[in-house]
């Protein structure tokens, strides 16, 4: 079995497309919510569980050694030393309403996905499951969008106030008010915000050039493992401000110099607190 960083990004590209057919197949009009997790809000679709179940199966059969951690289903150790992140839907509101922005995010990590700065992504897939376009990235190999390289190059960066600003909001009202707090702040001084409501498509859009940047409070390892190692093959800075890894308490997204001026501006508007 190779750990080599390609051949593990083959299984991820090859599980978010099979799982990515399997949401597609069971689209508007057939949506049945199952369960709701952390608010009446946080809603969990049939999709989303047959989806994980598809991961699991598929990995446990390719990779038997390795451990995988999933949205739905949680954390089941491997002895590897790998592990398979996996979010079967990651923008579950906009599916369930039929809004076309939503992704399968597969990766595997090295590490212990549970440790804030304990992993690191070795190969990851975002497969945007309504236009069928696959985010690539291998550590060290570089990154991907349906095959044509997503350029490192450097270029040209904007200062904050000319600056396209993608984030998102938590399930609970309360995280909702203080992110609404820091967005009063923000939004006089930023050419403006996009709320799409996908945050494995939201990094991997900063990568591609569609934002100048992204952030968000609240993301969990699943969110964002895939799209961390796509933002970070493309040049792009991912961290949780002041020196620190992207947790749930924050992510920041950007080219250089702009990424070090957001992440001050947020930390001085305290966007990594409720
Ligand atoms: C969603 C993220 C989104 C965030 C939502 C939620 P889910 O993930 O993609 O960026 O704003 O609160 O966390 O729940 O669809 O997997």
């Amino acid at each position: 079995m190779t750990d080599d960083p390609l051949g593990l990004l083959a299984i991820a590209e090859e599980a978010a497309r099979r799982a990515g057919e399997l949401v597609r197949a069971s689209g508007p009009g057939r949506i049945a919510v199952e369960a709701t997790k952390s608010s009446p809000t946080d809603v969990v679709t049939a999709a989303d569980r047959a989806a994980e179940e598809l991961l699991r199966a598929m990995l446990a059969q390719r990779r038997p050694e390795d451990g995988v951690l999933g949205e739905e289903e949680g954390w089941v150790a491997g002895t590897s030393g790998l592990t398979w992140v996996v979010d079967p839907i990651d923008g579950t509101v906009n599916y369930l309403y039929g809004i076309p922005a939503f992704a399968v995010s597969v990766a595997v990590v090295s590490g212990r996905p549970d440790v804030v700065g304990g992993w690191e992504t070795v190969a990851g897939c975002v497969y945007d499951v309504p236009l069928g376009q696959a985010f690539t990235a291998a550590r060290g190999r570089g990154a991907w969008l349906d095959g044509r390289p997503l350029s490192r190059a450097p270029r040209e960066v904007p200062a904050l106030d000319q600056a396209l600003v993608a984030t998102g909001f938590g399930y609970r009202s309360e995280r909702r008010r203080a992110q609404a707090r820091v967005l009063l702040h923000l939004l006089p001084r930023v050419r403006d915000v996009r709320r799409v409501g996908c945050s494995a498509l939201d990094l991997c859009g900063v990568a591609a050039g569609r934002y100048d940047a992204y952030f968000e409070r609240g993301l969990h390892t699943w969110d964002f493992a895939a799209a961390y190692l796509v933002a970070t093959e493309s040049g792009v800075t991912v961290t949780g401000g002041g020196g620190r890894p992207p947790s749930e308490e924050l992510l920041v997204a950007a080219r250089d110099p702009l990424a070090r001026t957001l992440a001050a501006e947020l930390l001085e508007l305290g966007a990594d607190a409720d």
